[in-house]
């Protein structure tokens, strides 16, 4: 099949054999990849995407995470235009702002909780975990405890792929490939009930999760502490919710050693929990929180840090020059973007929308996946699911690893017109904001059918 798009006009076949001859893809193995040719895909309305064999696909994942107002949003293109038209870029390095990066700002301490009154822009949420880095280690210099180095993460966490958002991610694979983490970067183990605390009720788990911060800030000595950082829900780790006791505790710990709390909502932010940042949902105070993806609804890249007044203020006053920041920090066409998502988000009341109805409708569906005969456990959290393929439902008992079970309903969810995420097993969701009863009925229905798929294929290899 031939598709036109903005650019060209070429066959699929066309396209794959370009892609593998030039395009070095983010996390992928380029052998495998180049034998079975990319999925071209070549435009989207809606929730719905399509590629270039003319195949419609429903995107439960939102792009990336991303696209929290779907796609096709014709407000968020005007803004580009126009921006673009007026002034395409200008830097904000040399005593120098523009309109769009001004109103953004001041619209971000508007949405976000009260002790955030500035921001600090970046292009990426892994750029902004860089700064979070950077700025953690500048404040407790300034604050004259310079040996306040050492930030603390958890396994399975995601916060990015430079060197020092992989440093904080708490994935093996990713420290393997580079010699990572970076100094002073420690990992404590994560708050995956599943895996971790069946053998106790989901709130003693939490507090025992929370403990384990305590203790290594401990052996560490606290004095050498300068953050705890943790995305409230762990997002690409297999969209992991955490007892509702794990963040309270996590809270009363940080403020007991004085330690800064940073909640990276890069996947959270904008609505994605039904609350308009994480840290609301599950009830902490963060002195800094990473944004990026849902910032824009992912139609132009932006990142960033909302930073704490605890935290500004010292920057500010006893700063002198942070000397820190990119070319495209505050960048003009990215902030008017924003700025038009952010107001479409408030005008449609989405957040609201996520937590009062679709949030609520899509618990209830995703719990009653949990008859199904693969499926060991649901969660979710406002737009965001997750579906544990087990070999055993009534013990729990994981199918082993070289299996690739979420694998094999990955490709039925591929062949079905599905975009569904496998984090190993735990089959993840996070579709769009914008999504309606009826939509969720129709991605409910195209799970079912892929989990029935997979279970057929499970019974007929004698895997269970
Ligand atoms: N923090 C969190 C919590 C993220 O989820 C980043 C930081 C980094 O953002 P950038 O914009 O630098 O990519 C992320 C990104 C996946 C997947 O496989 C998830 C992300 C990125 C790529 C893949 O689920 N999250």
């Amino acid at each position: 099949m031939t598709t036109h798009t903005g650019t060209a006009t070429r066959s699929t076949q066309d396209w794959q054999r370009a892609d593998a001859a030039h395009f070095l893809h983010p996390f992928t193995d380029f052998q495998s990849l180049a034998r079975k040719g990319s999925r071209i895909i070549t435009r989207a309305e809606g929730i719905h995407l399509h590629d270039s064999e003319g195949h419609r696909i429903l995107d439960a994942m939102s792009g990336l995470w991303c696209v929290n107002v779907g796609y096709g949003r014709q407000e968020l293109v005007d803004a580009a235009t126009r921006q673009m038209q007026e002034l395409p870029f200008y830097n904000a390095f040399f005593q120098t702002a523009t309109p769009p990066a001004i109103e953004l700002a001041e619209l971000l301490a508007q949405v976000t909780p009260r002790q955030f009154q500035h921001v600090f822009f970046a292009g990426s949420g892994s750029e902004g975990n860089d700064t979070v880095v950077r700025m953690v280690r500048r404040y407790w210099d300034l604050l004259g405890q310079p040996e306040r180095q050492v930030i603390i993460s958890r396994n399975n966490a995601y916060h990015g792929s430079t060197m020092a958002g992989a440093s904080l991610g708490g994935m093996r694979g990713m420290h393997v490939q580079g010699g990572l983490p970076i100094p002073g970067i420690v990992h404590i183990e994560q708050p995956y009930w599943h895996a971790l605390g069946r053998s106790q009720s989901r709130e003693a788990f939490g507090l025992q999760a929370a403990g384990w911060l305590e203790a290594r800030i401990l052996e560490i000595g606290a004095d050498k502490v300068a953050a705890f950082i943790g995305e409230p829900v762990q997002g690409a780790g297999g969209v992991i919710v955490p007892p509702d006791s794990y963040w309270p505790e996590i809270q009363r710990i940080c403020d007991k050693y004085g330690i800064l709390l940073v909640s990276d909502e890069v996947i959270c932010g904008f609505g994605r929990t039904g609350h308009w940042f994480g840290c609301e949902r599950f009830g902490t105070r963060p002195d800094l929180m990473t944004f990026a993806k849902g910032v824009t609804s992912g139609y132009v890249p932006l990142g960033g840090v909302m930073v704490g007044e605890r935290i500004a203020k010292v920057l500010i006053e006893q700063g002198g020059e942070f000397s820190h920041g990119y070319t495209y920090s505050g960048h003009p066409v990215a902030c008017a973007v924003a700025l038009a998502n952010i107001r479409l988000i408030q005008r449609e009341g989405l957040v609201e929308r996520v937590h009062g109805d679709s949030g609520p409708y899509l618990a209830q569906c995703f719990e009653a996946l949990a008859d199904h005969p693969l499926v060991g456990e649901t969660q979710s959290c406002g737009m965001m699911g997750a579906v544990l393929l087990v070999k055993d439902k009534a013990g729990g008992e994981a199918f082993p690893e070289a299996l690739e079970v979420g694998m094999v309903c990955r490709g039925h969810c591929f062949g079905n017109g599905l975009i569904m995420r496998a984090v190993g097993d735990r089959m993840i969701i996070a579709p769009p904001l914008v999504m309606t009863r009826a939509q969720i009925d129709e991605m409910m229905a195209l799970i079912r059918r892929c989990l029935d798929l997979t279970w057929a294929d499970v019974r007929r290899n004698g895997w269970a």
